[in-house]
């Protein structure tokens, strides 16, 4: 498991390839700051995989790409780098949870992004009144899955965090997610179940059902995720298209985390703490939603699965097959 291999950090690495589809990592922002991330969080034990080295390095290279992308050199020690977040709440009839979440948000953040879901509450009011500058955005279908969409669409930040707004999730521990990604993630993905993360919030059959379902996936797609149905996670804007969201409803962190696997993007775990839902009920049914995972689970194996065989196909058709002599013509 991940976490006995690296044993006490704040943050897993699951990472075990570097895609060479990188892009650009952290453009500057006026708004944002966090220090570089091994200075705040020491990544014990991270720092031997010996790939890190390498991406650590080629991410510093592309942070300070100037304009004509020569590359620049790397941060100095205690250099700052400065991504935008932006930080997706899905909330329908959280008006009583929503002073507290917001409450806990680090300064900096470049946007916070509220996606109501119709609520029938004061959600909306509650929130223009105690933080005018989050944008509202509303949901186009019912479920969480569809207002992360919304609200992904609607982000302008490098980075996106997904929070929920019942006030479980807490929101000072961004600046570990980030620091996550800055290292050289491409998705931060919270857990609640590596050494020094938990719970008061899950219980005994959820708890049972997500492990079942993780292992699952695991087993499916080569991954060594601990928690596969949670909602506090984190990854650079320009994975979006990788993730293209197109479910509904609380399945889509199980189909987040399965895409992102079979594209092999970088992967670290990151060490959540989860409370207690504050004020409200739960919009979840264990055994609905846990069905409507588990299709998820395996309609992706399928579909990769359909891919792989029309690519080895290919690979060999094209091994066999000669090269078509032009045709004779008589003139
Ligand atoms: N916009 C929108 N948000 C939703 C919808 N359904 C749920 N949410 C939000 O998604 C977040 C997670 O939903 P919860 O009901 O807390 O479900 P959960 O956290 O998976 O389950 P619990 O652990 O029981 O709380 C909350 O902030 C909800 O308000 C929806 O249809 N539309
Ligand atoms: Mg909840």
């Amino acid at each position: 498991m991940a976490n006995d291999e690296h044993p006490a950090p704040g943050i897993i690495d699951l990472a075990v390839k570097f895609p060479s589809d990188r892009d650009s990592g952290a453009p500057g922002s006026e708004t944002f700051e966090f220090p570089l991330a091994a200075e705040k969080f020491p990544l014990d034990g991270v720092a031997e995989d010996p790939g890190y080295q390498k991406r650590s390095e080629y991410l510093a290279t592309k942070r300070n790409a100037g304009p004509e992308g020569d590359g620049g050199s790397a941060p100095e020690p205690g250099q700052t780098v400065k991504p935008r977040v932006t930080v997706v709440i899905p909330a329908r009839n959280e008006a009583k949870n929503l002073p507290f979440v917001l409450s806990q948000m680090p300064k900096d953040i470049f946007e916070v992004i509220l996606v109501d879901g119709h609520s029938t509450d004061d959600t909306v009011a509650v929130v223009r009144a105690v933080h005018p500058r989050v944008r509202v955005v509303q949901d186009t279908r019912s479920g969480k899955g569809n207002a992360l969409a919304c609200g992904f669409a609607a982000a302008r930040g490098d980075i996106i965090v997904t929070l929920d707004a019942d006030g479980s999730a807490d929101a000072s521990e961004i600046p570990r997610f980030v620091a996550a990604l800055l290292a050289g993630a491409d998705y931060a993905k919270g857990s609640r179940f590596l050494a020094g993360a938990g719970s008061s919030d899950i219980t005994r059959i959820r708890r049972m059902g997500n492990r079942v379902l993780t292992t699952l996936v695991n087993l499916l797609f080569g991954t060594r995720y601990t928690d596969l149905c949670y909602g506090y996670n984190a990854f650079w804007s320009r994975c979006l298209p990788v993730l293209n969201v197109d479910c509904d409803g609380f399945e889509v962190e199980t189909l987040i985390n399965i895409r992102v696997a079979k594209a092999n993007l970088c992967v670290r775990e990151v060490v959540s703490f989860e409370g207690k839902r504050i004020h409200g009920v739960s919009n979840l049914s264990a055994l609905r939603d846990g069905r409507r995972v588990l299709k998820t689970i395996l309609q992706e194996r399928w579909m990769w699965g359909r891919y792989h065989a029309s690519q080895r196909a290919y690979e060999q058709e094209t091994a066999t097959t000669p090269a078509r002599e032009a045709p004779m013509r008589d003139y």
